[in-house]
């Protein structure tokens, strides 16, 4: 069989949600499973044994890639870091756990690196020094791909952009424990938490979302704007400044070809109103030719991006098998 052809089950665990599905040839093959994660580190692994258990039982599988939220040593398979948003999974030897359980090759990866490397492998958008994906989930993720590979930095870290500070007034505190990091105004949590600090001001004929006071979702505030709300539109504005200002910073960083924007959060960014504020807050040789997509493979890119990557593990190791055959 063609290594590309190759049946690989590829998992996406991420704060609210684990998604998984058989990838064959870079894509998902009938619809993804979807559970919600479950709290605690063994609840967690129960969940994903299931999962590829259930999966097992149906087809064929010759890997399984998993990609994680947390900081992943991808050599050893460990989570070496992790934010209140996955609390406890910090030190789990994931590969080590999977492979021994059910004698399957694994592969481990950050979420947001696996999703960069997918939207980059699938080549939509022209990124010949530098491909940035932003995440916008429960929390923030950034991928980096420069000049064709990921960037993974020194301690397997690089991309944790969502703990960037945006802010020196000490006002909201990060899942992880720091103040004022980008996730805690970007993400989707960030989003609903900006909504509460509008609602703090407000009764409710100023906006029916006042009523909501006491549980606030995204989907209330999003509603709300579609029925003209003025304080939801405010909402939705000001997050919009919020997911620029992370996005300046790794601008004058990274000077990007373009980025490209994933996450559950997604689908609720106004690309022209966060360009032109990107604009606005960047050195004009950087943002002139800067270009912002929404996903080519929506939520799928971090399952089949880390399918890839255990593709790649193959074909690696299949190399060095025959480079020591000639020998
Ligand atoms: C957090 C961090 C990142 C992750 C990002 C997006 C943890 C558990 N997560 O900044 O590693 O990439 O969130 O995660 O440390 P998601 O859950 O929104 O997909
Ligand atoms: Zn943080």
């Amino acid at each position: 069989m063609d290594k590309k052809q190759f049946p690989i089950l590829g998992i996406d665990l991420g704060g609210t949600k684990i998604a998984a599905s058989i990838i064959i040839d870079t894509d998902t093959i009938g619809k993804p499973k979807r559970v919600p994660t479950p709290h605690g580190k063994e609840n967690i692994i129960q969940a994903l044994l299931k999962l590829i258990e259930e999966f097992k039982q149906d087809n064929l599988i010759v890997g399984v890639g998993i990609a994680t939220a947390g900081i992943v040593n991808p050599d050893t398979g460990e989570v070496i870091g992790s934010t209140g948003n996955l609390p406890g999974w910090e030190g789990t030897p994931i590969k080590k756990i999977i492979e021994e359980k059910m004698a399957l090759p694994v592969h481990v990866e950050n979420d947001a690196n696996a999703s960069a490397y997918a939207e980059y492998r699938a080549s939509k958008f022209k990124a010949d020094t530098c491909l940035v994906t932003v995440t916008l989930g429960t929390g923030i993720g950034v991928g980096i791909v420069i000049n064709g590979s990921l960037y993974r930095g020194a301690h397997f870290a690089a991309g944790e952009c969502g703990h960037l500070k945006v802010s020196l007034n000490n006002h909201r505190r990060c899942t992880c424990g720091l103040w004022d990091c980008w996730e805690a105004y970007g993400s989707g949590r960030g989003f609903v938490a900006t909504g509460y600090d509008a609602l703090s001001k407000i009764s409710a004929h100023q906006s029916k979302l006042a009523l909501k006071k006491e549980k606030l979702t995204t989907e209330d505030i999003i509603e709300a704007a579609k029925d003209n709300d003025l304080v939801a539109k405010q909402i939705i504005e000001t997050w919009h400044e919020h997911v620029a200002a992370g996005m300046v910073s790794l601008c004058h960083t990274l000077d990007p070809d373009c980025f490209v924007i994933t996450g559950g959060m997604g689908k609720f960014v106004d690309y022209v109103l966060l360009k032109d504020l990107i604009m606005d807050m960047t050195l004009p040789r950087i943002s002139e030719k800067l270009e912002i997509y929404p996903s080519s493979l929506g939520e799928r890119g971090g399952m089949i991006g880390v399918a890839e990557l255990v593709l790649d593990t193959f074909n690696s190791s299949a190399k060095y098998t025959q480079s020591l055959q000639k020998k």
